[in-house]
């Protein structure tokens, strides 16, 4: 895992916008994300458990590329990049490839979270944030939920209003 401050720029969203000011996974906790490394045999047991006790009833499997989802692969990145929130936590277990999730900080800077094969996180429900692939073009996760796959994004500005955006606020102790 490797986290900074994303630089704006008028690059491709899959380049690094990388601005040199890294971030670390306790920086990272202080606003509710949370990040695991499940590598080598036991990868899968220690997901299990983990689910058990986090009650993540549900899992599936999604491949993000042009080879697995065809010509509507670029319209399909662009829409993950649009800023979202969701009512759950957004669970995700890197099974291959890589990726970027953009979450934004306390000060709403979005700061860019590069996830490679074996990194788990799981971004709060509430928390704005957005994915894309990374330059490499492929990523294979394992999503998990706690009940039925819940996962509608609530787009910015529509969501500030959401009760799961001031519940996650309050949490975190983040004023606007
Ligand atoms: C998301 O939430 O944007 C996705 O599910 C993208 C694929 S998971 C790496
Ligand atoms: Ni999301």
């Amino acid at each position: 895992m490797k986290a900074y401050v994303f630089e704006k720029s008028e690059e491709d969203q899959r380049e690094p916008h990388n601005s040199g000011t890294y971030v670390s996974a306790e920086d990272l906790a202080q606003i509710g994300v949370l990040y695991w490394q499940f590598n080598g045999e036991d990868a899968l047991d220690r997901i299990n458990d983990l689910a058990a006790e986090r009650k993540y009833k549900n899992r599936d499997e999604i491949i993000v590329s042009p080879e697995a989802m065809g010509p509507v692969y670029e319209e399909k990145v662009k829409s993950f990049f649009a800023e979202h929130l969701h009512e759950d936590e957004e669970i995700r277990y890197i099974l291959d490839g890589s990726g970027y999730f953009d979450v934004r900080d306390k000060n709403d800077v979005w700061i860019r979270i590069h996830l490679e094969r074996g990194e788990m996180i799981v971004l709060p429900a509430g928390m704005y944030h957005r994915f894309t692939t990374d330059a490499k073009n492929y990523i294979k996760a394992m999503r998990l939920f706690k009940e039925d796959p819940q996962w509608t994004p609530i787009n910015r500005p529509l969501a500030d209003e959401n009760q799961h955006r001031f519940d996650y606020l309050k949490t975190f102790n983040i004023t606007v």
